[in-house]
Order: structure tokens, then sequence, then C-alpha cells
């Protein structure tokens, strides 16, 4: 049986939602991060970090919310959620999909913790909210959502005209950034997002 750890809605979602795309069954396991569900040594065991996701199977265990994304969709070949392992399409999509974590996530979560993290919520080892961090992380996100912009100009998903787990992949970011209130500047990025809120695994996984 597959369990699935979890507590949305954070990055757990991203991997929940290649889960539901693909119909893998799985229990899910919630991890209350409020509760600090996520320091107790049996959850260490399986997330050295103390964070969500993380997805242990019959076969293996691993963290990494993007990380389980590409795993489950190449143990899924006839979903047809990935170009070809090898070929020169799947060049661009492990780049999107590289992008959303290296990329996307790290000033989203900065702009989150520094400007609208509830206060008592903070942790170690940031303890004080500094708003030029926030700023700086808008800006930053800014750039990288210009980038998505242009791209999606011309496409319906990120490799052209077939959903993929690049979408899951950057699709889950900018669920962060439109909780956020990032994407008003971005009406490219807004009516992607309404297009992959259509698909029923989305539905599924992230609630209005
Ligand atoms: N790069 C990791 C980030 C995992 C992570 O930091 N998850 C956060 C939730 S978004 C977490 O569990 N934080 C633990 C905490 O808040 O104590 C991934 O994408 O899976």
């Amino acid at each position: 049986m597959n369990i699935f750890y979890e507590w949305p809605p954070t990055r757990s979602d991203r991997a929940k939602w290649a889960l539901e795309e693909l119909e893998i069954e799985y229990r899910s396991e919630e991890i209350n991060l409020y509760k600090g569900d996520q320091r107790a040594p049996s959850h260490l065991e399986i997330h050295p970090l103390g964070a969500v996701p993380a997805l242990r199977t019959d076969y293996y265990q691993m963290f990494e919310s993007t990380a389980i994304v590409l795993q489950l969709i190449d143990e899924n070949p006839k979903k047809n959620l990935a170009p070809e392992p090898g070929s020169y399409t799947r060049a661009e999509y492990y780049q999107w999909c590289v992008f959303a974590a290296a990329e996307l996530d790290p000033p989203l979560l900065d702009y989150f913790n520094h400007k609208l993290r509830p206060a008592d919520n903070l942790r170690p080892p940031q303890l004080r909210q500094d708003p030029s961090v926030a700023q700086l992380a808008r800006q930053q996100f800014e750039v990288r959502a210009k980038v998505l912009s242009d791209h999606l100009g011309k496409r319906e998903f990120l490799l052209g005209d077939t959903f993929t787990g690049a979408d899951i992949c950057v699709g889950h970011s900018l669920r962060m950034a439109q909780m956020l209130e990032l994407l008003g500047d971005f009406p490219v990025l807004k009516e992607y997002l309404e297009r992959l809120s259509r698909r029923e695994a989305y539905r599924r996984v992230y609630k209005p």
C-alpha cells in the first residue's frame, strides 16, 4: 500500500496532484505541521528534514514534491504525462519541472514567510519578518513569472498542446502565487491556472 504524508495546503499538494492524475491508490497520512508532527522520530525516518510531502511504497520511500511527481509519472508511462526519457522534448519537460522547484518556490516561500505567515507561526531559524526580504522575493518571483507568461502566451500548456507533469510542477507554484495574490499583473498565468483548475484531479486536490 502507498502511504502519502501530507498537510494541505502545502507543497504536498503538488505530489498529491500527480497521485490523483495517475489514479494511484494511496492512504493519506496527515502530518500536522502546527502540532509538530513533522518532528516526531517516526516522521523523521521518512523525511529527515521534518517536512511534507513524503511517499512510502512497498518498494521505496522518498521525499521532495517534484521528485515524487517525476517518479510516479515514469512508473506510469501509459498515462502519457511525460515525453519519453531520452527524447528531445524531455529536455524541456525537465527544465520546467526543475524551474518550479528551484526558481518559483523559493521566492514564493520567502514572500509568505516574511509578509504573510502569522508571526506566532514562525519557525527557527527565522524568528522575525523582514519587509525588505518580502519585497525582494516579490521582485524575484515577478521576473520568473514574466518568463513563464511569455512562454505560455503562445501555448496551452508548458510543452505545447499536451498536459504533462511539468504543468503539475509549475501549476502548483502558480496556485501558491495565486493564494499569495501575486498573479494580478499576469493575466496569461491566471488563464493558464484557470485551465489547469478545470481538471478533475486538480479539483480533488485543491479546494476552492
Ligand atoms: N523542497 C521540498 C520542500 C518541503 C517543505 O519544506 N515542505 C514544507 C511545507 S510547504 C514543510 O513541510 N515544512 C515543515 C514545517 O513547516 O515545519 C519539497 O518540494 O517537497
